[in-house]
């Protein structure tokens, strides 16, 4: 079927890396359809990477181009349910994403990964574990590189994290396999405070996939709809990918067969025992020997600022978590964490408002040092007998050093926004692993 077919008029709603990426995509696959650019902002970002021949109206709606035109092409940024879109969709002219048009162009085999959290871990590793084993393999998406891109690779495998705003506007997208991690509340100011409707986005990246690779501890993540195949992942033991202890000590099971002890992985964390399980099952899923790519496995320390081992001196791990910027994804890191000594974990920042209360039962089994820092950081004082407030990071740092032994752990993962004293999580993680180093 050629999707093209009396596509003469095309209006890109929304510029940033995705519109950009639609443009530069149609320019050079579809030369003969003319491109229009709509941005509500006043200077968006990407203008300035705009050849002169498309037209771009900023500031506001235009609806005059959208209306005369055959397709329109969305930033996930822009929600379905903006008036302004469903006057178009009202007219009768079809609304779809990036990843729609990726889809169908696309002619090589794709995996996708969608959930509250953990993607794009599961993404990166599994474009690591394919490309360790052979498979030429380009990796975007929500990650932050726009799907359209992924196009100038010489790709024999695609690996697309999507989130539930990309999926909205997707429907066509084939895939070997579609992995759905997690549902927890995010995004609920988009989705009108309803986890259904934000679940029931995430739920089509099952539309078309052949297998399903699903939580066996969260059940909103099995497929509401008739797929081929379903493998579930997860600790409990009924799951298809899960783990299991022989002769006293604890495997990665894929189906039944040992992959490696789960000692031997060098990320931290029962989270990412889970996402590395997810990972397996999408590589046998889309029929990828990953035998070979085990030391890989082994050797991969995870995304930056994702519960990333930064320094590892005498017996001592320092982990940058600085991800970790409200209260599920800090329960995530602490949860099973295989520590042999103390633990000294630093929270604080801006708390956005949030319910700090169900950390303190988790931190009441742990041998927990807490350090409270930055503007909210008193917040966290009446959650542990431990706990001790300083002004900073490098605060911390001076104050525990004399005490720190070896099997003891420091952990940034802070549960808290970075805005009080960092320009972003990236920078507050940049800061945390320059003191570990200079200090570990
Ligand atoms: N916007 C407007 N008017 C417009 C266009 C955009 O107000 O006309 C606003 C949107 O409300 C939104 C933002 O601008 O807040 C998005 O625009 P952008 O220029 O930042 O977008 P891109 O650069 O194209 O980034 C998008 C994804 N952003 C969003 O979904 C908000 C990026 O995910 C993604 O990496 C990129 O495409 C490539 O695929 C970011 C993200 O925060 C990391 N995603 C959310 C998340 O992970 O929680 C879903
Ligand atoms: P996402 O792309 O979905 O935001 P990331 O891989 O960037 O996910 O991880 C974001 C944060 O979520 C990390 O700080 C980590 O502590 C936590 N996390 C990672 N994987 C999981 C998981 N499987 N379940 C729950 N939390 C997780």
């Amino acid at each position: 079927m050629d999707r093209w077919q009396g596509i003469k008029h095309v209006v890109v709603v929304g510029l940033g890396l995705t519109g950009l990426s639609v443009v530069n995509y149609l320019k050079k696959y579809h030369p003969s359809v003319s491109v229009k650019v709509i941005d509500t902002r006043e200077a968006p970002p990407g203008a300035d990477q705009l050849t002169s021949d498309v037209a771009l109206h900023c500031g506001s709606w235009q609806m005059e181009w959208l209306l005369a035109a055959d397709l329109v092409v969305t930033n996930p940024g822009i929600a379905l349910a903006k008036p302004e879109i469903q006057q178009v969709i009202a007219a009768g002219i079809p609304v779809v994403g990036d990843i729609e048009l990726f889809a169908w162009h696309v002619n090589k085999p794709v995996i996708a990964i969608t959930g509250s959290n953990g993607k794009s871990t599961v993404t990166d590793l599994t474009g690591v574990m394919a490309n360790a084993a052979g498979v030429k393999t380009a990796v975007g998406g929500n990650i932050g590189v726009a799907a359209l891109d992924l196009f100038e690779q010489d790709a024999e495998l695609y690996v697309l994290e999507l989130s539930s705003f990309q999926l909205e506007t997707t429907t066509s997208l084939p895939l070997v396999a579609a992995a759905y991690l997690n549902l927890s509340e995010d995004h609920m100011d988009r989705y009108e405070h309803s986890i259904e409707l934000y679940g029931a986005a995430k739920q089509r990246i099952f539309l078309n996939a052949k297998a399903a690779i699903v939580n066996a501890d969260d059940r909103a993540t099995y497929p509401t709809m008739d797929v081929e195949r379903v493998l579930s992942f997860g600790l409990e033991q009924s799951a298809d990918y899960t783990t299991q202890v022989i002769d006293g000590k604890e495997f990665l099971v894929a189906q039944g067969q040992a992959v490696m002890p789960v000692a031997d992985l060098s990320l931290v964390g029962r989270h990412n025992v889970a996402n590395v399980l997810t990972v397996l099952a999408l590589l046998d899923a889309a029929h990828i020997d990953y035998q070979p790519a085990l030391a890989t496995l082994k050797s991969y320390t995870g995304l930056t600022h994702r519960c990333q081992v930064v320094a590892d001196n005498q017996g001592i791990k320092w982990v940058n978590d600085s991800k970790a910027t409200n209260v599920a994804s800090t329960l995530a890191a602490l949860s099973g964490l295989s520590l042999q000594g103390k633990l000294y974990l630093f929270v604080g920042g801006v708390g956005k408002g949030a319910d700090f209360t169900p950390l303190a039962p988790v931190f009441a089994t742990l041998p927990i040092e807490l350090c409270c820092f930055g503007r909210d950081g008193n917040q966290f004082m009446s959650l542990h007998p431990s706990a001790k407030y300083y002004e900073s990071m490098e605060e911390i740092i001076k104050s525990i050093k004399p005490a720190l032994q070896e099997g003891d752990m420091v952990l940034l993962s802070p549960a808290c926004a970075s805005f009080d004293q960092f320009n972003s999580f990236v920078h507050r993680g940049e800061v945390f692993a320059a003191l570990a180093k200079q200090y570990a």
